[in-house]
C-alpha cells in the first residue's frame, strides 16, 4: 500500500497544496494529520483558486476522500464555513470529508486566549494566526481539552467544558471577555450537523490499508514551525515533521513509501522569530512581489530572503526525505544573481548544524554562493529540458547539497505548472 507524505521543509507556503492537488489523482484517501485551519494551502485548479485551510487539498480531486486525522485541531464553525465556500466554488464534498472522533476541538475561548497570550508575550510575541491553535494543543496536553468524541454527549460535554472555560477563566479573570453559554448553545445545533462527518479513525485508516489503497498526507505548516525541531518558541504547537504524520495519523511506519519535502526557491515565514536569509532590501521586497508573499489565512506580508541550505539541510536530517519538489523557480526568473545561504558561522566559528538556541540564530552570520540568473520566463517550461542551462544549474545545485533528487519543479501557480522529472 503506497502512502505518500508530503511535507513543508521550510517555514511554510512552500506549495504543499499544490503538489497535493497532482498527487490526489493517484489516490484514494488524503490525510491531515496535524495543525488546524492557521495553515493556508492555495490550489488553482481549472482555472478556479481554491483557498484550504482546515479542510485536506484532495478535496478537490472528485472521487479522493479526505481525513482530519486525530492529531488535528478543530473549530467547528470554521469547518463548516470553508465547505460552504468550497460548494460555492463548484466542489461537491458530499460523502468525502471525515474527521477523526479523536481530534481536539478548537472553541472561540481558546481563540481569545490565542489572543491574550500574544499581548502577555509583549514584544516577544509570535505573531501567531489567532485561531486558537496554542491555547488548544495545550489543553489537550493538561488533558482538560474536548475532543471531538465528547461533544455528542450534552451533559458531558456541557460539564467538561465548563470546567475548562473556568480555568481559563481563573487564568485571565476580567481579561476574558466570553461568554460559555453561548458557545454552548450553539453546540447543540453543530452536535447534529457534524454527526455525518465524524469517524473512528483507526478502523477506517486499517480497512484503506487492507483494500491496498494509495494513502495521501498533506502536511501542515513545516518543519521549521515544528514544536520539537523548529525555531522554538517561534513556532507552531504540533509537530509539523514526519513525527506528527505517525502520531496524527495511523498509518504504521512500514507503509511508508515516499516523503516529499516542498522547498520554495527561496525562504519565507510568517510571523517573528529569527531567519537569518531575510532580505529587508530590494531584493526582499521583489520576492515578495513576484511571488505574491501574502498569508492566505491572515493576509500578512510575508518575510522574504534567499534560499537556506543550512534550513533544507536540517530538514532532511529530522524528515528524511525520499525527494524534494522545488516549487516557485519562476519567481527568480528576473533575478541577475541568485544568492543561496549553505553554511553559517558564530562567533568566527563555523557551525556545523542547525543551532537549538535562538540567541545563537538571530546572530549567525550567513555563507552565500552567488548563481547565476537565467533571465527567461520558465513558466512555459514542460520538461527539465524546456529550462533554461542556468536554471537547470540551479536546481541541480540543490539537489547535490542536500544529497536528495529535486523529482517535481514548480514554474507557476497552476496544476499544469508543474515538471516531473
Ligand atoms: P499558530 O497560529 O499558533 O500556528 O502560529 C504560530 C507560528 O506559526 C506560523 N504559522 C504559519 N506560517 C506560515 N503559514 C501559515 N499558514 C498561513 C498561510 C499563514 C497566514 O498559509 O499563509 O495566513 O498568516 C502558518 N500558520 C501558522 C505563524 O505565523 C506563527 O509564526
Ligand atoms: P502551502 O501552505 O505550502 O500549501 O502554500 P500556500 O498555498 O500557502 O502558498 C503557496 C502559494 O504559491 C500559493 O498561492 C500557490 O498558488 C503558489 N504556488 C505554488 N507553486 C507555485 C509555483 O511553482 N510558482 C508560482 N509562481 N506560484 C506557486
Ligand atoms: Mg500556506
Amino acid at each position: 500500500m503506497p502512502v505518500t507524505v508530503v511535507l513543508g521543509a521550510q517555514w511554510g507556503d512552500e506549495g504543499k497544496g499544490k503538489l497535493v492537488d497532482i498527487l490526489a489523482h493517484e489516490s484514494q484517501l488524503c490525510c491531515r494529520a496535524q495543525g488546524g485551519n492557521n495553515a493556508g494551502h492555495t490550489i488553482v485548479a481549472n482555472g478556479i483558486t481554491y483557498d484550504f485551510h482546515i479542510l485536506p487539498s484532495g478535496l478537490v480531486n472528485p472521487t479522493c476522500f479526505n481525513l482530519i486525522g486525530s492529531g488535528c485541531v478543530v473549530h467547528v464553525p470554521s469547518f463548516f464555513r470553508e465547505l460552504e465556500a468550497l460548494e460555492k466554488h463548484g466542489l461537491n464534498t458530499q460523502g468525502r470529508i471525515f474527521i477523526s472522533d479523536r481530534a481536539h476541538v478548537v472553541f472561540d475561548i481558546h481563540q481569545l486566549v490565542d489572543g491574550l497570550e500574544e499581548v502577555e508575550l509583549g514584544g516577544s510575541f509570535i505573531g501567531t494566526t489567532k485561531k486558537g491553535i496554542g491555547p488548544t494543543y495545550s489543553t489537550k496536553m493538561t488533558r482538560s481539552g474536548l475532543r471531538v468524541c465528547d461533544l455528542f454527549d450534552e451533559k458531558i460535554f456541557e460539564t467538561k467544558f465548563r470546567r475548562m472555560v473556568h480555568g481559563f477563566q481563573k487564568r485571565f479573570g476580567d481579561l476574558l471577555k466570553y461568554d460559555p453559554e453561548e458557545e454552548i448553545a450553539r453546540y447543540r445545533e453543530y452536535r447534529h450537523k457534524l454527526q455525518d462527518f465524524v469517524v473512528d479513525q483507526v478502523p477506517l485508516i486499517a480497512s484503506a490499508k487492507a483494500k491496498q489503497s494509495s494513502i495521501l498526507v498533506e502536511g501542515a505548516n513545516a518543519l521549521m514551525l515544528d514544536i520539537d525541531y523548529g525555531t522554538y518558541p517561534f513556532v507552531t504547537s504540533s509537530n509539523t515533521g514526519l513525527g506528527g504524520v505517525l502520531t496524527g495519523l495511523t498509518l504504521g511506519w512500514r507503509s511508508l513509501t515516499e516523503v516529499v519535502g516542498v522547498v520554495k526557491a527561496y525562504t519565507t515565514r510568517v510571523g517573528s522569530g529569527p531567519f537569518p536569509t531575510e532580505q529587508l532590501n530590494a531584493d526582499g521586497d521583489k520576492l515578495q512581489s513576484v511571488g505574491h508573499e501574502v498569508g492566505v489565512t491572515t493576509g500578512r506580508k510575508r518575510r522574504c530572503g534567499w534560499l537556506d541550505l543550512v534550513v533544507i539541510k536540517h530538514s532532511h536530517a529530522c524528515n528524511d526525505y525520499t525527494s524534494l519538489n522545488l516549487t516557485k523557480l519562476d519567481v527568480l526568473d528576473d533575478f541577475a544573481e541568485i544568492k543561496i545561504a549553505t553554511g553559517y558561522t558564530f562567533a568566527g566559528q563555523p557551525l556545523d548544524a542547525f543551532p537549538a538556541n535562538p540567541e545563537v540564530l538571530s546572530r549567525v552570520e550567513v555563507k552565500y554562493e552567488t548563481l547565476q540568473g537565467w533571465g527567461k520566463s520558465t513558466t512555459g517550461a514542460k520538461s527539465w529540458y524546456d529550462l533554461p542551462v542556468k536554471a537547470r544549474e540551479y536546481v541541480e545545485f540543490i539537489e547535490k547539497f542536500v544529497g536528495v533528487k529535486v523529482k517535481w519543479i514548480g514554474v507557476g501557480p497552476a496544476r499544469e505548472h508543474m515538471i516531473a522529472r
